[in-house]
């Protein structure tokens, strides 16, 4: 959904560069949308390219500067070429945020399937941390800079056949706290936003395509949506320079955790 951020511009402090991964859907890409209307420059990444031509096309028109970068975080080879090629002027990132990531079924650990696993792992876990190693020095050399893991409910609570996509979301959530220790002193904050559900992509990737079973995680509720996240980073990473959001859970009002859900045909009692 396309939604006006023109009401952004209107309180940006200054042009900042950002990366954002996973740009081609979902939260990333309207995490691009956000900060490309509040003027900063953004650089947007994914595997799939055609999207980001798009994305990079529908923002320049909006005169945005973009740069598009097209990669698989689970291989550092990758990771490393395209962020080490980045000219000088794109290189120094200020605010990172760690977005792609996926849940690849759901199922009793005793059926899971090992691809589903490795998959879950190397996107959430490994890759974050390899386009993190790739960008944290420059950050450390420069004295500032922001980085945003997009976590989980699933990194507080575990639930029913989510085992590893929540294993690998509560590294995420180690991972943030680990970084915000390392980094004390450092100029860099680190904040992680955990949502609940919100309708993208996900459901999608995690039945594997199957559009029913994933239309019905969003049946009979309002989910929050791409666009409350990208408010939230935004919001998150425009706070004075003594303040950090260390991590902000967020749900739709219908939901309070991982278990409870209100739908509209369940019986109040
Ligand atoms: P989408 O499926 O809509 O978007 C996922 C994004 O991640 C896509 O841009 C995809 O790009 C990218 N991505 C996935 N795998 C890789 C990879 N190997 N290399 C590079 N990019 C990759 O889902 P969401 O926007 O919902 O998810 C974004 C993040 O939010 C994820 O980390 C997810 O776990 C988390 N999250 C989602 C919630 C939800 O309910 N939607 C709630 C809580 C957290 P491409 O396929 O082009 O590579
Ligand atoms: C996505 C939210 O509840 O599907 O991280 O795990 S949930």
């Amino acid at each position: 959904m396309a939604i006006s951020y023109e009401w952004i511009a209107t309180f940006a402090p200054m042009s900042k560069t950002v990366l954002v991964t996973g740009a081609t859907s979902g939260f990333g890409e309207a995490i691009a949308r956000i900060f490309a209307a509040a003027g900063d420059r953004v650089i947007i990444t994914g595997r799939r390219t055609d999207r980001l031509t798009k994305l990079k096309n529908d923002l320049t028109k909006e005169g945005a500067e973009v740069f598009a970068l097209t990669f698989d975080v689970r291989h550092e080879n990758e990771v490393n070429v395209a962020l080490a090629n980045l000219s000088p002027s794109w290189k120094s990132i200020d605010i990172l945020v760690n977005n792609a990531g996926l849940a690849s079924g759901l199922h009793h650990i005793q059926d899971g399937n090992t691809e589903d696993w490795d998959k879950m792992i190397d996107t959430n876990v490994k890759g974050l941390l390899y386009v993190s190693k790739a960008v944290i020095p420059g950050m450390v050399k420069r004295g500032r800079g922001h980085i945003v893991n997009i976590g989980s409910t699933a990194g507080k609570e575990v639930y029913e056949r989510g085992n590893v996509y929540c294993a690998s979301k509560h590294a995420v959530d180690a991972i943030t706290k680990g970084m915000r220790i390392d980094l004390l002193g450092k100029g860099i904050k680190v904040t992680q936003i955990s949502p609940g559900a919100a309708e993208t992509e996900f459901s999608l990737v995690r039945f594997h395509g199957d559009e029913d079973r994933a239309k019905n995680v969003y049946n009979g509720y309002q989910p929050m949506s791409a666009e409350d996240i990208a408010e939230l980073t935004y919001y998150s990473t425009s706070l004075p320079p003594h303040l950090c959001i260390n991590d902000l859970v967020v749900t739709s009002t219908s939901q309070a955790n991982s278990f409870y859900i209100k739908r509209e045909e369940q019986s109040v009692e």
